[in-house]
């Protein structure tokens, strides 16, 4: 039986994420800003988090929201000042919070000094810190890409610049040219850059595609996944590569001088051993990563906007599989639904009739809040917010991805009206708008998100019966339900920092059921989430659940009275309920 994990402060943490642009805007221009986020200090202290990860606010020309930097050392200006990034550690750490900046170093913007210097000439001492290449060409002599690799944005990886005659590597869009981490300069200046932070009292960092950094020697091609694409996913050769345990070796030494935490995250990684590699505490890497699975489980072979029908046998399955595997091989899990590259999850996850909104966002709280591992609330998330208006149109997206890919494939479906309505279907789903849409505060204009015009629409359909100020005001919000939920957690840190997973009624369709034992096997919670929008008749619940029930009381759930075994051993659970039965 593997030991208890050791005790960390992060391993009991809980984590806001903050999109800047869309948090809070302070000056009516229309996009959020650090004071702005400044003012919301005690909204997120009463919530009950303990840390926040800040997207990325640094200098930026804003073509892919921040991910694509032309200063690390500045931010940019519509955001604040790196004096407004001080003003906003201290009042975190005046309450006991922490702050986890983005570090985006697999690729910077093309307007970043270093690139356009690589740029100018073959000469150039900065020409090694990205990946440049000759074309091919073909038989025909027209000119190709160095390999066959696909942007994740779509298109291939590769861009051609005239001026030096060589193309340079981009694994997201053309503005984002990656750095070459083979050359040690690049590594001591992405050192440089983290120690300017840590040395201002920032407490760690989100790491940003951290498992790109490494690629294959010699980038080959890619193996053919996508039959009749001209390019192809290159993961293979550029997730996980060869020095990617050395370069994160390299980071975590300069974050132990400071005490520092990093998560890092990790597309495209599906074996435990991959995964161990990274967070495994004795590697001396990283404390934990954002891994995929879940947020994957309804993407079609073909892409993002392809689709694939999942069960709730496959959901258990995943989260079996990493609770598992992350508990008995002193590793951690990094818990998360939501952020801003996903849709939101109560739309995603949970599809309901209107008037069973709050108990499925409840539910899925339930889910994710009490499995172990540091859990991770993207901003509006603790609202239940859900995705846009379904007639809204293209043009309300605004995402690079988005346009993007459904450029790509409107090219592909010309003519075919079936195909780009699924196609809409499936933007209405996941497009990374959703998560980006102004934080509903209250039900004034523009959700109270600014006094100006915003720089996306607000969900006006939605913002008027979904906000921070009625929600602070109800007892049954979902926002209230977050507060408990996590005062749970920290009040019983045993049991759901540190007990040991054990998932019931692993066949049941409908219903997610767990336990959670903690070390000593004194304390045990369980948990009883059903995953439909109907009524659900439990014929024969699992002896555990009835004996929890038996010995003692529902802490915590989504409806009054919360259900209960009947005379004949049943139990009749609410669309979407959700019990936690603590025995202690
Ligand atoms: O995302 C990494 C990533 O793999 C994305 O492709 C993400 O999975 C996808 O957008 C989901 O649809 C990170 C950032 O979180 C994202 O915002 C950036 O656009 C990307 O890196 C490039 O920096």
């Amino acid at each position: 039986r593997p030991q208890a994990p050791e005790k960390a402060w992060w391993k009991e943490a809980s984590v806001y994420q903050i999109y800047p642009a869309s948090f809070n805007d302070s000056d009516g221009d229309g996009l959020g800003d650090i004071p702005g986020i400044i003012q919301k200090v005690d909204y997120l202290g009463a919530l009950g988090v303990d840390v926040v990860w800040l997207c990325p606010v640094y200098e930026s020309p804003q073509i892919d929201m921040g991910y694509d930097v032309s200063d690390y050392r500045s931010i940019h200006a519509p955001y604040g000042t790196v004096e407004d990034v001080d003003r906003l550690i201290a009042a975190l750490h005046e309450r006991r919070m922490r702050l986890v900046m983005d570090l985006v170093v697999n690729h910077t913007s093309d307007q970043h000094v270093w690139f356009r210097e690589s740029r100018s000439s073959l000469s150039n001492p900065k020409r090694d810190w990205y990946i440049w290449k000759k074309p091919r060409w073909d038989a025909a002599g027209n000119r190709l890409p160095p390999n066959n690799w696909a942007s994740v944005f779509g298109g291939s990886a590769w861009s051609w610049d005239e001026t030096t005659g060589e193309y340079y590597l981009h694994l997201f869009c053309k503005e984002q040219p990656d750095l070459n981490w083979e050359n040690p300069d690049v590594v001591q200046a992405v050192h440089d850059i983290m120690t300017f932070w840590l040395d201002k009292g920032v407490d760690g960092f989100r790491m940003d595609v951290i498992n790109f950094i490494s690629k294959s020697p010699g980038l080959p091609d890619a193996p053919l996944k996508l039959p009749g694409q001209e390019f192809q996913p290159g993961d293979l050769h550029y997730a996980n590569g060869p020095r990617l345990h050395e370069f994160l070796r390299g980071l975590r030494e300069v974050l132990d001088r400071y005490d520092a935490f990093a998560i890092g995250e990790m597309p495209c990684v599906k074996e435990e051993q991959d995964v161990l590699m990274a967070v495994a505490a004795d590697r001396k890497e990283l404390n934990m990563i954002f891994q995929f699975d879940i947020v994957s489980i309804d993407i079609g072979s073909g892409g993002k906007f392809t689709s694939k029908t999942w069960s709730l046998a496959k959901m258990k399955a995943i989260v079996n599989k990493w609770q598992t595997c992350m508990y008995d091989n002193n590793g951690w899990n990094a818990l998360f639904l939501e952020n801003h590259d996903q849709s939101r999850s109560v739309s995603r996850f949970t599809p309901h009739r209107p008037e069973n909104r709050t108990a499925a966002a409840k539910m899925l709280a339930t889910f994710l809040a009490l499995q172990s591992g540091t859990v991770f609330v993207y901003q509006g998330q603790e609202l239940g917010m859900a995705n846009l208006p379904r007639e809204w149109p293209i043009d309300e997206y605004k995402d690079v991805e988005t346009l993007n890919l459904y450029r790509l494939a409107m090219q592909q479906h010309r003519g075919d009206s079936e195909a780009v309505e699924q196609l809409m279907d499936q933007v209405r789903l996941k497009a990374r708008d959703h998560s980006r849409s102004p934080m509903q505060w209250n039900a004034q204009q523009h959700g109270g998100f600014t006094t100006g015009t915003p720089w996306v629409r607000a969900n006006d359909a939605d913002y008027m019966h979904c906000n921070a100020e009625q929600q602070l005001r109800d007892p049954t919000s979902v926002l209230a339900y977050w507060r408990q939920l996590l005062r749970l957690r920290k009040q019983n840190v045993d049991v759901f920092v540190y007990g040991r997973f054990e998932l019931l009624a692993a066949a049941d369709p409908s219903l997610f059921c767990y336990r959670r034992i903690d070390p000593s096997g004194y304390g045990v919670a369980t948990l009883v989430l059903n995953f439909t929008d109907c009524e659900y008749e439990w014929q024969v619940p699992p002896a555990e659940v009835v004996e929890a029930l038996t010995a003692a009381r529902c802490v915590l759930g989504n409806y009054e009275p919360p259900a209960e075994l009947n005379g004949d051993g049943s139990m009749r659970l609410k669309p979407f309920e959700a019990l936690v039965i603590l025995e202690l």
